[in-house]
This record gives C-alpha cells, structure tokens and sequence, in this order.
C-alpha cells in the first residue's frame, strides 16, 4: 500500500511538473521522465551524483559481487557466501531472477522452496550486503535460453522487441518478481538498493529495425515502476556504448552503466594478456556518455565461463587470477568508477538442466569463492586488500581523473601513471602506477615526483621504488588518517582504524620492495614490534618521512599517535577487518570500520566480530592451527572467545591480543561407491516392440509455433511446440512399410555438445547394417536426443531461445515424409511439471526419469542387481539407483565431488546423468569433457543420514559403456563457524498417475 501511494504519488508530481512525455504501448502508458531529478521524488534513500551513490545520505563507493541463488540451491548456505563478500570488504552483491525457473508454464508464477527469494534478501541484510536486483526478464547468464522459458519459442513475436506477443508475454513474470523484490526494497527497510531492467539491450540483429527501442525500454521499465520499483534503475550496456544513458530520451536509465570482459572467455593460454587489452578509454567514454551519473561498471570480469570441451576452470581461474585483481581492478579505480560489480564472485552450479549449451554443469567460473565455496584461491587474499583499502577511502570518490602520462609524476616511460586529483592542494589524490606495456613481467626501478611537499623526488630518503611484473600499485597523497594527514605513502594501504588512544595504518608491499610514507607534522618515531633493520626515519619540513625495506615479519612503527604496521603482501593476506559490534548485527555504514573495525590477523576466514562484556567474540573458519591476533580492540577487551569458545589469551604491550586455535582434520569415512549395492534396471523401453507409446504427445501440428524457423518436415517435431525444453527427448516414429526403403537420415539438434542416439525397432541404426523391411509390417523408429539447454538470445532478432531442439529434418528413401508418424516426449507432463519441489528443469524425458525413479526410495526391490561399474554390452540407456549413509562431524565444512574418471584413455562415448537426493547435479561426457569432478553441496547431500544416488548411462556406442571411475572424494575439511546448514526438500519416490 505504501509502495503503491508512493508510485502514484510520484507519478502526481511529475505530471505537475509538466515535463513528463507519454506513450502508449500495449494498453500501458508510457511516460517519460527526462529530468533525474524527478526519480527524487520516488524514495530519498539511494541518491546520486556524478561521483557516486548516496546510501540514506552517506556517499559511498559499491564494491559488489555477482552471486546467483539459483545457482546455489540450499538457501541455508546464503548465508556463507554474503560472509565471505562481506569479509572482501565488499558492501554488495548482484543477482539475476531465473525466468525459466518459475513461469515454466504460462500464467503459473511458482517461486516457493528453493526458489523463494526472501532468504536470500534476508541473509544479504544480515551480512550488511546491499542487493542489486537483475530480474531482466531477460538476463543471458549462460543459463538456457538466457532466462527465457522453453514457451517463449512459441511467442508470435520477436523476442526483447515491442511486439505485442512478446511484451504479454512478460507480464506475469514481472509483476510478481518485480512486486517480491519491491518489497525487499530498501525504502521498505530491506537490502536492495538498485534495478536493472534488461540486460545489454546493446544490439540487434538481422533486421531488427527500431534499434535501440526506447519505448520498449520504457515499457521493461514501467513494468518495474507499476510493481513498486522506486529504486533506481541501472543499466549494463554490454560496452562503453551509452545506450539509455540519461539525457538518450524515451527509455533512458537513472544511472547508466556497462560491462566489460577484457580477457574474454578463452582459457586455453591463461598466462597471455594479449596486448591492448587493458581499458584505458573507460574515463573519457563516461565523460562523454554519462557526465551526471556515477561512473558504474555493472558487470566487470571476474572470471570466465566456459564450453563442453573447454580448457576447464582452473584455467579461467588462472587467466583471471591475483595478477588480473591488481592490475585490471586498480586500473579501474583510475577511472574514479563508484559502482564495481564483479562477474562472478560466486558462480556455482548449473544443476538440473538450467544451464545453456554453450557451458557444462560447473559455473565455478574460476571466480574468487569457488562452486565449493572454497577461498583459498588467491585471487580472494588479493581482492581483500582491495575491497579494504576501498572501504576505508571514501575520499577516492572527490577526485577528477586526469590524463594518464608516463613523464609527469615517474622517472621513466616504462611506466604510466594515471593521476585522481583532489579538487586542492590539502585534497586527497591517488596515483595510478602501472606499466606502460601492461602485460609486461619485467620489474621496474622507478622514483615518483608527486605534487606534495615541493614536488620532491620520491622516496626522499634514498632507495628506489619498484613495480613488480603485472602489478599496479595506488599510490596516496594528502590520506587522512582519522585526523592525520598521511603526506604520501608509496607502500599501499590495506586498512585503518581509529582506537580508543591512537589510530592505525596497514600497509603492505611486496618483499624485495623498498618504500617510503611521509606524516605531516609529525616528529619522531619509533620501532614497537619487530626489528628496525631496514627502516629509516628523518625529519623534513614539517613532515616525518619513513622508509622501509618490506620484510616477512611483521614490524609496527609508532609515530605520535598513529601505530603503522608493515607488512608483506603474503602476510597481509591473514588479515581481516570485521566490523565490532555489540549484538551480532553487522550493519552496512562505509564508514563503520574506520571507527568499529578490529584489525583481526586470523588465517582461513574471520566472518564476524561483536564485544560482549570483556569477551571479543569472533566467528571464524580455520584450515590449519592458527593464531588469532586481534589489534586495535577495545581496551576492555579481554579474551578472545572464536565460535563461542574462549581461549587462553595474552596481551602483550603493545595491546595485541593473541590465542591459538588447534586444528585437527577430524576423521570420516565415504563409501566406496563402488561397492555399493546398486539396482538397475532398462531406461530405454521404449525399444521394445511390446512398447506402448499412446500416453505420449503425438507430433502432428502441420504447423509450428516458432515464428523464427520455419518446419521442413509434415508436422512439427520442434520439442517446444509440444511444451518439452528440458532434458532428454525421445521421439518415436512408426510407418508401415512399402518394402522399398534403403535408407533413413535425419538431422536432429540438441545445442552444443548434444549426442542422440537412433534405432529402428530394437536395432541400434549405429550398427544397422540394411536389413531388408517387409512390406506391410509397421517399423518404429526411436531416436533419443540429449537436449543440453536452449539458446541465449543475445539481442533482439537474434531469436536464439527459438533454436529448435528435436528432429529437424529427416528423409526415408523412396518414401514420402509423412509416411512416418512422430510421438514424443520429455520430461513427464512438459510445462506441467512434477516435481515442484526441484523445479521445472531438474528432470528429462528418459522412462525412470519420467517414472520419477532418480528420486529417494524408487521402487527397486525387483530390480537388477547391477552395478554402473559393470555398465551394458550395447547401445541404450541404463538406470542404477542406490543408496549410502554418511555421518560427517558437525561443525566442519567438508566440500564432496563426485569424481568421474576414464579407466582406458579412449573409451566408448558414454553420457551420464548424476542425481543426488533427486537433484540432477552431473551431466558427464567421456568424449567431451572438460568436467569430471562434480561438488555436491551440503544440503543436496545430507551430511548426517541417508543418500540416495541415481545415474543415467547412456552408451552410445554399439558395444555399451561403463563407467571408468566415480568416487566420492572431499578436500581439506574447514573448522566452521557457519552453522545451522540444512538440506532442503528432498522429495522421494512415488507412483505417478500418468506416468508412461
Ligand atoms: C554478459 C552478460 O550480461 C552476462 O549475463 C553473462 O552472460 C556474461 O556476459 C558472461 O558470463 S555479456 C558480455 C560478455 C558482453
């Protein structure tokens, strides 16, 4: 109601306004508002300049993470992930709707379970995370048809157009997902602060004309807006183009915003950085197209997807790895960008059919949380640094970038130094280092003159600076250090604080690296902790200058009131900054840390910290036995209590907290899948001749429903047509035969990757050697297609969702093609799904997934007794069931794969379907590749009791298949503070009415 008197309201002022133009579209009126000053009067709390947001008031910078909770299906474990964004010294996530997961059917909005959106918005809040909401309708992400549900194929209309068919058809979706997330809104005290219409609306294809449509824009956007979207809206042009930049007219955004994928999305060479790939335009393009809005890159790499028969994730992590943090990211920064969000931070798993052809079951993405929700890579250590530094610098955003110059502010033309000036000579400013030759691996020697204390040469006490191969370093100039003016500090800055008598600074640099930072008026200081080797001090003017070698052990250097403490980039990277609080709420204010923070020295994780009484209670996860270090607490604090047990603690005197915490593995077993009991029985009965198909659908439209690609053949066999886009299709085909046929081709398509496999009657066509038919005698064809998603449809006129899946063509020799008579089928009841509990696309089309038999308990008493180790000596597909107990300790996360591996180095293409608890959570290729190891998350698997697992062989291959390997297998258990893990719905066996 609130929400509802504010849009009209809103929409009240901007009529008396005068300024608003009309339109109308589609029975909606479309009006525009030019001026941005008008979003104002929509909801005071997220506002803007041309520097950056305001959250209720404060100017903050948005360092965000691209996370999709139906990627991570256990809502439970949100949580884990908002805490590890959180720790990065990150305050917000972004996240896509998932279209095709809950409108599976026309007009049948679902989104309950796992699908259900308010615990996601719920954990975001309680880590302190704002949310950037991507419902599209369209949104691409690798997920199939790009979001877009398989009955979109159907939409008489070109898609992401203004075409009537297509604007109805979104309706429904948007006003329920768009109402869920208004609700959620900050204005409504809840976490999300901004709305993305679309998704690069940035180009179109083959004759789309009216391109870009900023009347279709308007309406995607009026959409929100009648749903309750005060918010602001942001796009991401898909480059620095300026699409529905403000000022563009009808369809413009509040904020404009675009992406960029500098490496791009081939992993197979991740040590090059091919030259020229570095943006160096991005500044002056937003000065041109966006002038009034923060500078905001929506999507910026933070990984890369890959393809079946790609180069695999470690790749992409590698590619895109600590080196690829410092360099690309600060670079970045040199443009003063104000809203960053990284693509992906998380990306998890395409369980149950939802991903699109052109990628495999893993969305690990090589992103800093891996799909185990690992952080041990080190692009997460190094993305903390940032993420710190970041926060605790509000004054970056007051800056004007200037040009980039390689003789201004540097000794030598290796090096190219982008200044960010402060608006007076007491202003903050940074300097941008970097190598001119941005890939370059070489480290240069290099002196900086910075316009401080007289333009002098830096450092002033002697020594060299050096940048490192791939590194870029930000420099400071004029840094305020609660109330200390740090002159110039060359060693970067990881946090600071302020205490209860003093204040903090920790820098970092690399070993080997000499650096220098001048106090102003300051005038002595002296070496607290660790030895003085290497470290200088001098008074000059009114400044104290300090120079220091960087040295693996940790020194503190006190000057007046300000403690530094120096140390090495690997060391640095134990080091957290959780907020203090008192009650466990964490809170989102930018400038929380500088006054609440405690400096933690920890090791895996450190989540969160709160002062109850005299106990600093930390939650932590630990990886190895560590000391905790807490600097900078409250002098009340006492002991130090991690996970609500308190440890010895000392403090030593310079007011440094330490206890230790003990790590040791626990012990567990897994069961040896192999030798498991398994039951199987036949997936493929429809090869019998004894088959009954009359429950199927009968393929007899002579007509399509896809306006994009005509048929070739009689009746429709596009899958869609007929209501089926997930999973495994069967077709059946039978014709009376008039003895003369020799031959029958067909072409079928499945998206990238996909494989079919075809027989007539219970021969297998792939070893078929022309058996003569006999005239008058029906024949049936079976063809089993792997459908591996549908199509992204990347702009409008591309039309990819409609890509057919099915049998696109087919002849019989010397017959006519409507001798044959096609059935089909999917997943059981298509559009009406069974399974409401794991969705729409979870489950195909093969018999026992029809049956319901990947499910807990399936009736199997009767049932082979055989084993996927043994696999089948022909063509066809196999199902297996069983079961295992598992009894992990509690209060450990221990991250499972399911490990497939090829025993011969060539064998028998073989495609396998891994089910977990019901969850389709593998889809396996011998021949293809790259994936073989499948994480389960806790949650899908339950860690305490029973699991049932299930796969799908399908030999492809005339001999049969079996499986060279699968084993249950964990990596290193992590002691957790994360608790209350839960397994979600897990929904078992039972018969199905209808099921054929
Ligand atoms: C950008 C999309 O917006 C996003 O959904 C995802 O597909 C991403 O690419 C790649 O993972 S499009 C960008 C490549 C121009």
């Amino acid at each position: 109601m609130k929400l509802a008197a504010t849009w009209a309201l809103a929409a009240l002022a901007a009529q008396a306004a005068g300024a608003a133009i009309s339109h109308k579209l589609n029975g909606f009126t479309i009006t525009e508002h030019p001026d941005p000053a008008k979003r104002e009067q929509l909801q005071k709390y997220v506002t803007w300049d041309d520097k950056s947001l305001f959250i209720n008031g404060e100017r903050l910078m948005l360092f965000s993470g691209e996370v999709h909770p139906f990627r991570l299906p256990v809502p439970s474990l949100w949580i884990d992930i908002f805490q590890k964004v959180k720790a990065l010294g990150f305050n917000c996530v972004s996240f896509y709707v998932n279209w095709a997961l809950v409108e599976h059917k026309p007009g049948h909005y679902r989104a309950d379970g796992i699908f259900d959106l308010q615990p996601f918005f719920d954990a975001a809040q309680e880590a302190g995370i704002y949310l950037l909401a991507r419902p599209g309708p369209y949104i691409n992400a690798e997920v199939s048809g790009g979001g877009f549900p398989g009955w979109l194929a159907r939409v008489n209309g070109t898609l992401r157009t203004r075409d009537e068919a297509y604007l109805n058809s979104t309706n429904n979706y948007v006003a329920h997902v768009a109402a869920t997330i208004a609700k959620a809104q900050i204005t409504n005290g809840g976490p999300i602060i901004l709305y993305q219409p679309e998704n690069e609306y940035t180009s179109a294809c083959c004759g789309v004309d009216n391109f870009p449509d900023g009347v279709y824009m308007q309406y995607v956007e009026d959409q929100a807006r009648n749903a309750g979207i005060v918010i602001p809206l942001i796009s991401n042009d898909a480059a620095p183009e300026g699409h529905e930049a403000p000022g563009t007219g009808v369809g413009a955004v509040d904020i404009y915003g675009h992406d960029g994928y500098p490496l791009g999305f081939d992993c197979s060479n991740p040590t090059v950085w091919p030259s020229g790939d570095l943006p160096t335009n991005y500044w002056s393009l937003h000065e041109q197209q966006s002038p009034t809005t923060p500078y905001s890159i929506v999507e910026f790499q933070g990984g890369a997807f890959d393809p079946w028969g790609g180069s695999g994730f470690d790749n992409c992590a590698e590619l895109l790895n600590n080196e690829f943090v410092r360099v690309f990211y600060k670079n970045n920064f040199s443009f003063r960008v104000a809203f960053m969000n990284l693509y992906m931070i998380f990306g998890g798993t395409n369980w149950g059919n939802l991903g699109h052809p052109g990628g495999y079951t893993s969305y690990d993405y090589g992103a800093a949380i891996s799909e185990s929700r690992n952080i041990t890579r080190e692009k997460y250590s190094e993305l903390k640094l940032l993420g710190n530094f970041m926060k605790v610098t509000p004054g970056y955003l007051l800056t004007a970038p200037g040009n980039s110059t390689s003789s201004t502010y540097t000794s030598t033309s290796d090096l190219t130094v982008t200044p960010l000036l402060g608006s007076n000579s007491s202003a903050s400013s940074f300097f941008v280092v970097r190598h001119s030759d941005y890939s370059s691996r070489d480290s240069v020697e290099y002196t900086l003159k910075l316009p401080v204390a007289g333009n002098v040469s830096i450092p002033q006490l002697g020594g060299k600076l050096t940048l490192g191969g791939r590194d870029l370093k930000i420099h400071v100039v004029n840094y305020d250090v609660a109330g200390t003016n740090v002159l110039y500090s060359t060693g970067e800055i990881f946090t600071w604080k302020k205490t209860d008598n003093g204040k903090i600074l920790v820098l970092y640099g690399d070993t080997g690296e000499h650096h220098e930072l001048a106090v102003s008026g300051a005038s002595k200081s002296s070496v607290v902790e660790g030895s003085s080797s290497g470290i200088t001090s001098k008074k000059v003017g009114s400044a104290l200058i300090i120079g220091w070698d960087v040295s693996t052990s940790r020194r503190i250097v006190q000057v007046d009131d300000l403690r530094i403490i120096l140390l090495d980039r690997n060391s640095a990277y134990n080091y957290w900054v959780p907020q203090l609080s008192s009650n466990g709420s964490v809170g989102y204010s930018s400038q929380e840390t500088t006054a609440s923070s405690v400096i933690v020295k920890a090791g895996y994780l450190v989540r969160t910290a709160s002062l109850q009484g005299s106990d600093l209670h930390i939650s932590a996860d630990f990886n190895a036995t560590t000391t905790v270090e807490v600097i900078g607490a409250p002098s009340s604090a006492k002991k130090i209590v991690i996970n609500n047990q308190t440890l010895d603690t000392t403090v030593d005197k310079n007011g440094i907290l330490s206890a230790r915490v003990h790590y040791k593995a626990p012990k567990f077993k897994f069961p040896s899948l192999k030798d498991l009991p398994w039951k199987s029985i036949d997936t493929l009965p429809e090869i019998q001749t004894s088959y009954d198909d009359s429950a199927w659908t009968a393929a007899n439209h002579p007509y399509t429903n896809n306006s994009a690609n005509p048929i070739k053949t009689p009746t429709s066999l596009y899958s869609t047509d007929y209501g089926f886009s997930t999973g495994t299709f069967i077709y059946r085909g039978s014709f009376v035969s008039a003895g003369n046929e020799t031959s029958f081709a067909f072409h079928t398509e499945g998206g990238l990757g996909y494989g079919h496999s075809a027989w007539i009657n219970s021969t297998f066509i792939g070893s078929w050697i022309g058996s003569v038919f006999r005239p008058g005698e029906t024949y049936v064809l079976t063809i089993v297609i792997d459908n591996m998603g549908l199509d992204e449809n990347n702009g409008p006129g591309y039309e990819g969702t409609k890509d057919p899946r099915g049998i696109l063509d087919y002849t019989l020799s010397g017959r006519s093609a409507d001798a044959i008579t096609w059935k089909l089928t999917g997943n059981l009841g298509g559009e009406d799904y069974q399974d409401l509990t794991r969705g729409p696309l979870n489950e195909g089309g093969l018999y026992a997934e029809r049956q319901g038999f990947h499910q807990p308990e399936p009736p199997s008493q009767e049932w082979n007794t055989s084993s996927p180790f043994t696999g089948v000596s022909q063509a066809g597909v196999q199902f297996y069931s069983t079961s295992f107990d598992l009894d992990l300790p509690k209060g450990w996360d221990i991250p499972l794969y399911f490990d497939f591996r090829n025993s011969s180095s060539s064998p028998a293409p073989y495609r396998v379907q891994l089910f977990v608890n019901g969850y389709q959570y593998g889809k396996y290729v011998s021949n293809i590749g790259p994936q073989t190891a499948y994480p389960v998350p806790e949650g899908i698997l339950n860690y305490q009791g029973r699991n049932w697992i299930a796969l799908t062989l399908w030999a492809q291959d005339q001999n049969g298949a079996k499986l060279g390997g699968l084993d249950l297998i964990s990596t290193t258990p992590v002691l957790t503070a994360l608790r209350g893990v839960e397994s979600v719905d897990q929904p078992k066996y039972q018969k199905r009415s209808g099921a054929y």
